[in-house]
């Protein structure tokens, strides 16, 4: 099988800049590697997370428990159209944000039942988990000032998402649930200093799935 890589964190903790950095590496190393996020990465899932972070804008309602299964479909589709073939492929998977974003959003920031969300995403994953996730951590004021920062200087278009416009204690629950997820499950889940510069932060990943695919043997 191959190797299944997450990134998650805040918002603006600069997960998608370091996927991007990763990926140009292990490419460049000769990996076949496949990029995809979450949620979208399928022509379902892009059409939903149009959905998603676009709801409130367009007038329409969504409860919190629509909003989970919204989250779990394109994870479903994902990782049967994608993720699994890919990993069967033995290629390397780089996802942006995969089932720890539902547990931390839907349940630690949002309140939903953490069992449930167990349990269905055990159902929409078909139990494949990631062998790595890098959690960029980073205080949710600086994560937001990137990301609006990146917002204001894109010339036309682009307004905040939903979760952009959510309170700043809703990001504080989230980074702590990130956090409560990285000692449960610590083997898997590596906590990333994300409020350094990033050539710094991309040596430390870098080195990480080094000694990581040494171990699998499979080192190009
Ligand atoms: N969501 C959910 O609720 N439940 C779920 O199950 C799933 C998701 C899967 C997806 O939106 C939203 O869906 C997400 C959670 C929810 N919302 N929130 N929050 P998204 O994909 O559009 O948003 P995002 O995931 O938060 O990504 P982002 O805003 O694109 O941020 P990012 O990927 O963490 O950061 P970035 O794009 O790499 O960097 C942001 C800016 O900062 C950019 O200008 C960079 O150049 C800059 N940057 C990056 N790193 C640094 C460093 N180290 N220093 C300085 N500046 C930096």
């Amino acid at each position: 099988m191959g190797l299944f890589i997450s990134f998650e964190g805040v918002e603006g903790c600069g997960k998608t800049t370091q996927l991007e950095m990763l990926r140009e590496h292990l490419e460049w190393k000769g990996c076949q590697v496949v990029a995809v996020r979450e949620p979208g990465g399928t022509e379902l899932g892009e059409k939903i997370r149009g959905i998603l972070l676009n709801i409130d804008t367009e007038g329409l309602a969504i409860t919190p428990w629509s909003e989970l299964f919204l989250y779990a479909v394109c994870r479903a589709q994902l990782v049967c159209e994608v993720i699994k073939p890919a990993l069967g492929e033995n290629k390397i998977v780089l996802c942006d944000r995969f089932a720890d974003s539902t547990v931390v959003y839907q349940g630690y920031a949002r309140g939903l039942s953490l069992q449930a969300i167990a349990d269905i995403n055990k159902w929409v994953t078909e139990g494949i988990a990631p062998d790595i996730t890098f959690i960029m951590d980073c205080p949710p004021e600086v994560g937001l000032k990137r990301a609006m920062a990146r917002i204001n200087n894109i010339a036309e278009g682009k307004k905040e998402d939903r979760f952009e416009r959510e309170n700043i204690d809703f990001h504080k629950k989230v980074r702590d649930g990130y956090l409560r997820l990285a000692k449960e499950a610590s083997t898997r889940i590596k906590v990333i200093d994300g409020g350094r510069g990033i050539p710094v932060i991309h040596k430390e990943i870098c080195d990480i799935i080094e000694k990581k695919l040494e171990a699998m043997g499979k080192r190009k």
